[in-house]
């Protein structure tokens, strides 16, 4: 059995580098607006942020760890937020270009993507008539021809240079069953030492289906690989996140939201911040009887550094 939430984490991913400016004029691009934004989702309750940094100027996925120090010091300075770098990047990224702001900023936590695999967003493009940027249609229809990488050598890689080498821990990110098990591979290879924190993710094209049977599946999955040693969460990508998110709390999962996720707050109305999309799921969880986790809580659950030991 996953370890009981008994206050359950809210993870927060404010910007992700799968939408573009024209999906939602209230996507994070700048510097300025990912630190507005996530500061706004840490005092909605969001005990963890999961970060990406965009080009300032035309709002593509950037790498550049000069990018991200503008957001990460104000965020720190407003916030004690657990600070989460992606290592995923952009699915356009070198995993060398992925892992250079982690590495510079040596963050307590950093998303860790368990597999290879198609991650696509191209049906989206037939949708879109006017783009805001020339960059954006051609990056949204080449996701139909990308693989998102993520070998058993990057992983190792990245569990060395970033997890021994700097102390952050992970954000271990499953989209399919297959990606349980290779972590299960790393752990018995002694890579990967408990408490483990498993983001199990649903409804990416490329990826395990939204249904709450693979929820209940991937669940079952992960108690028979790690028994007591992980705490789960969940997420739900698109319109199926805050359906996907109440039917997981109440199977005692921790959950994440934000805009990289989903660009809505509910059927056919667009989320105007990623805070509202935190103090929706609050407000689910608290009418359901739960507590929600603050960044302490989170810090202790999880066996994090603490914020005194990150480069930024
Ligand atoms: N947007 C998530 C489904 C990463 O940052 O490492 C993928 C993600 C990847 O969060
Ligand atoms: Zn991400």
């Amino acid at each position: 059995m996953a370890k009981t939430a008994d206050k359950v984490i809210i993870t927060c991913a404010v910007t992700g580098a799968i939408h573009t400016p024209t999906m939602s004029e209230h996507l994070p691009l700048t510097p300025a607006q990912i630190a507005e934004q996530a500061i706004a989702a840490a005092e909605a309750g969001a005990a963890i942020l999961h970060l990406h940094a965009r080009d300032p100027v035309d709002g593509r996925p950037s790498a550049d760890p000069a990018v991200f120090a503008q957001f990460l010091e104000p965020i720190k300075a407003a916030t004690d937020a657990v600070i989460n770098i992606t290592t995923g990047g952009s699915t356009k990224m070198t995993l060398a270009e992925r892992l250079a702001p982690p590495l510079r900023f040596k963050p307590e936590m950093a998303s860790l993507n368990m597999g290879s695999m198609n991650f696509s967003i191209h049906p989206v493009a037939e949708k879109i008539k006017h783009w805001k940027h020339d960059w954006e249609r051609p990056y949204v229809e080449g996701t139909e021809d990308i693989i998102f990488r993520n070998t058993f050598r990057d992983i190792r890689h990245i569990l060395k240079d970033l997890g021994e080498g700097c102390g952050t821990r992970f954000e271990f990110e499953c989209y399919d069953v297959g990606h349980l098990y290779n972590l299960a591979h790393f752990v018995d290879a002694g890579l990967v030492r408990p408490p483990f924190f498993i983001q199990t993710i649903f409804g990416i094209l490329g990826g395990i289906g939204p249904d709450p049977a693979n929820v209940t599946f991937m669940r079952e999955t992960a108690n028979r690989l790690f028994g007591n040693d992980y705490h789960w969460s969940v997420l739900g990508a698109g319109r199926h996140q805050m359906p996907l998110l109440t039917h997981a709390a109440l199977q005692g999962a921790n959950v994440r939201v934000g805009l990289e996720d989903s660009l809505y707050l509910g059927r056919g109305q667009m989320a105007t911040s990623n805070a509202a999309q935190v103090l929706k799921i609050r407000r689910i969880l608290e009418e359901l009887g739960y507590e929600v986790a603050t960044p302490e809580d989170a810090r202790q659950r999880l066996a994090l550094k603490g914020i005194a030991h990150v480069a930024f």
